[in-house]
């Protein structure tokens, strides 16, 4: 590179992603194929519109990318209709809504205390003031049980024209039928945020909203799905909504679609319809679930009480009296980056939380089994519970970069 700053910051970055071990669980490697879509000199291109109805002339080989990502996304998904043009997840639900909302209309969400996103209706976000946000929450924090008595109810008093499932930091599976049933009873279209487990889904290792009749999904490519930063809404089969979908994303609330980006999801879907790619997301599920043993057995308590997808939100404060921030900062040095995380019932600010959110989309990528997966939570909890000596860290340092070189970022997957 002839940009010697940022090609030495790019170099830093590699070695840092090389040496540590990635844990959080929105995060994951994707292969050098997906790099050098994204890298493409499709980023050259201006593309308004869809394909075979643009803006701009030179659009043969634009066309042909998009379309290719569209089949294969409906493919994966099993859905009819698809778009794979919004820039991330924010701006895909932000499109959904526009869609089919008009200004003050209500949309149920969960709670964000509760695990879900901010883009379902944080005050501080543009959705929250335009839209009217009701909440549901779990009903019971240990077992991670959400309350659908009081969505149903919540549902019937608020007439919500969107009920929307999904989440950011929830370790337990969602009841996708119970969703349906109360959207039929009021009215609402359903819709799923599923950019956490959108890979697990594709995979078929988690089940599939769409086949519980849910009518939307949104979700980003780059976390379990292991493709370029983006995102994409799918419609199960309803026409009418996709064109509305459609016409929200561009020229609703995006200009040109990034094609790089666009090129890049389409490897990624084709990645992610191989074989071993259902292996990957069985290992992301198994891995999960060694370290949840591990903090079991230590007595960590982890909201939901532990887990069933890639995620794990353990209440470090409350269990071991090291808060969130400290935990990152201290497992930081130590070469394993997570994040700190409120979690339900949270007395403690968001920027030094009473949690920890951490997952295995990553790791696994790398070739972690369940044997790694064990040794790298016990030596989480070593490290917290001796967070001030100096001798156990370094050591834990050494172990950790040692497995991280043995289990190298691969650069192909299929
Ligand atoms: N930032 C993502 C996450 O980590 O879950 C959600 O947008």
């Amino acid at each position: 590179m002839q940009d010697k700053q940022i090609e030495k910051l790019i170099k830093a970055e590699a070695k840092r992603q090389s040496e540590g071990l990635e844990l959080i669980p929105s995060e994951n490697y994707v292969s050098e194929d997906v790099l050098k879509a994204n890298g493409s000199i499709f980023t050259n291109k201006y593309s308004e519109g869809y394909p075979g109805r643009r803006y701009y002339g030179g659009q043969d080989f634009t066309d042909q990318v998009e379309r290719l990502a569209i089949e294969r996304v409906c493919k994966l998904f099993k859905c009819k209709f698809a778009n794979v043009q919004p820039h991330s997840g924010a701006p895909a639900n932000l499109a959904v809504y526009a869609a089919l909302l008009a200004p003050g209309d209500t949309i149920l969400g969960m709670d964000l205390s509760h695990g879900g996103h901010l883009t379902h209706g944080h005050p501080l976000t543009l959705p929250a003031k335009i839209y009217k946000f009701v909440g549901y929450k779990m009903k019971n924090i240990e077992t991670g049980e959400i309350d659908y008595e009081d969505l149903r109810r919540v549902a019937l008093e608020t007439k919500p024209k969107i009920i929307l499932a999904g989440f950011s930091a929830y370790s337990r599976n969602l009841d996708y039928k119970k969703f349906v049933a109360i959207a039929h009873e009021v009215g609402a279209v359903t819709m799923a945020d599923m950019a956490h487990i959108a890979g697990l889904i594709a995979a078929g290792v988690l089940r599939n909203p769409f086949q519980d009749g849910f009518d939307i999904i949104t979700s980003t490519t780059h976390k379990t799905l292991r493709g370029p930063r983006g995102g994409i809404i799918l419609t199960r089969d309803n026409e009418e909504i996709a064109k509305k979908i459609d016409k929200s994303v561009f020229p609703g609330i995006q200009g040109g679609p990034h094609m790089h980006t666009i090129a890049a999801k389409a490897v990624a879907f084709g990645e992610a319809m191989k074989p071993k790619y259902k292996k990957y997301a069985t290992q992301v599920l198994k891995n999960a679930k060694a370290m949840e043993a591990v903090f079991k057995k230590n007595n960590v308590r982890m909201i939901g009480g532990g887990t069933d997808n890639h995620l794990i939100l353990a209440d470090v404060f409350g269990s071991l009296g090291v808060t969130g921030k400290e935990a990152q900062t201290v497992l930081d040095e130590v070469g394993i980056t997570l994040n700190m995380n409120s979690v339900a019932g949270d007395t403690r600010k968001p920027m030094d939380p009473s949690g920890i959110r951490f997952g295995t989309p990553a790791i696994t990528t790398r070739g972690f089994k369940e044997k790694e997966c064990k040794r790298v939570a016990e030596l989480m909890l070593l490290v917290l519970k001796n967070k001030d000596n100096k001798k156990i860290k370094d050591a834990a340092h050494k172990e950790i970069k040692s497995l991280a070189k043995k289990f190298p970022i691969p650069k192909r997957f299929v």
